[in-house]
């Protein structure tokens, strides 16, 4: 099974700078594009995409838009025309065309090639992943009630007629179902739980390397910046802080220092996602916060 739709051909759309990104300010995937965009130096044009999860007014799923990415999904690169998609391989792709500027997040070097791949494999976002397995695919369902929040914004029909074209089947029924019914407490245990065996993991590696994760400032830095920003939207914040996790805490530290982060983070906020974190958090810790602090305790090494 292909989980990425990379290696489809594609057909050229039409284009005004080299790089072009489509993206929405406040998806986890398009900031992690956009922080590669920041730490390799280059120069792109901005096309923002509203997503039909967070507004009616989405337009993501649109004529316009699936003949650009026909998956529907954020964010696309556009290079001179032609479109690349997946975060991950973006990264990538970024990376080897501008091998000289900015820093090397893939570089050459093949044993650091595979733990980025392996790191990879661990906060990638895949479009036909199974959901709560890795950071990656838990950090979203972590994030479920803020979209729940949004799609109860929209009507009934709204929800029905906006997710009928969703290219890809799970997300059509997905959103449909997170409007309709509450969210099971087991698919929130489940990525609470993955999410405190990753951070576990996550400090066990900065013990060894305090510095970047595998030493050198790479992909996987920026993939860990977005999902430690979203897990402070998800008001999960306060693990990364304090004694639980000390390398952890000092390394998000680090990170939030990088340029990049104010530049393609920090600086995209969408009033619609920020209104979701009040009305659903406020200035609460996230229910999930003692399941992952007990989870975090068992795994941790004493
Ligand atoms: N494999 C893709 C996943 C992209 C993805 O799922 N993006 C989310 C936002 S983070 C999205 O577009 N959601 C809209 C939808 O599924 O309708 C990637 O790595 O870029």
């Amino acid at each position: 099974m292909s989980l990425s739709q990379s290696a489809s051909p594609k057909t050229k759309v039409p284009f005004e700078q080299a790089y072009e990104v489509y993206h929405y300010a406040e998806s986890l995937c398009s900031q992690m594009v956009r922080i590669a965009c920041e730490e390799k130096e280059i120069a792109w044009g901005s096309r923002p995409i509203m997503l039909q999860e967070v507004s009616k007014d989405g337009n993501n799923l649109s004529e316009h838009y699936l003949s650009v990415n026909p998956r529907g999904t954020v964010p696309t690169l556009v290079h001179e025309g032609t479109p690349v998609y997946d975060s991950f391989e973006i990264i990538k792709y970024l990376d080897a065309q501008n091998a000289d500027s900015g820093e090397r997040l893939y570089p050459d070097d093949a044993a650091l090639r595979s733990g980025i791949e392996a790191w990879v494999n661990e906060t990638a976002l895949f479009d036909d992943g199974e959901f709560g397995k890795s950071l990656g695919m838990a950090i979203p369902m972590l994030s479920a009630p803020l979209i729940k929040h949004c799609l109860k914004q929209q009507s009934l029909w709204q929800i029905w007629s906006g997710f009928r074209a969703h290219p890809i089947s799970s997300r059509r029924k997905g959103f449909r179902l997170l409007r309709l019914f509450p969210i099971p407490d087991k698919v929130i245990a489940r990525a609470a739980r993955t999410t405190a065996r990753a951070l576990v993991h996550i400090e066990k590696t900065l013990a060894e390397s305090d510095d970047w994760l595998l030493g050198p400032f790479t992909q996987a830095d920026v993939m860990l910046m977005a999902h430690f920003h979203r897990l402070e939207d998800v008001a999960l914040g306060g693990l990364l802080t304090g004694d639980t996790l000390p390398h952890t805490a000092a390394y998000w530290q680090r990170l939030q220092q990088r340029p990049s982060y104010q530049a393609a983070v920090l600086d995209f906020h969408d009033e619609a996602w920020r209104q979701a974190i009040s009305a659903v958090f406020g200035d609460r810790d996230s229910p999930m916060s003692s399941l992952v602090q007990s989870e975090i305790a068992r795994h941790k090494p004493s």
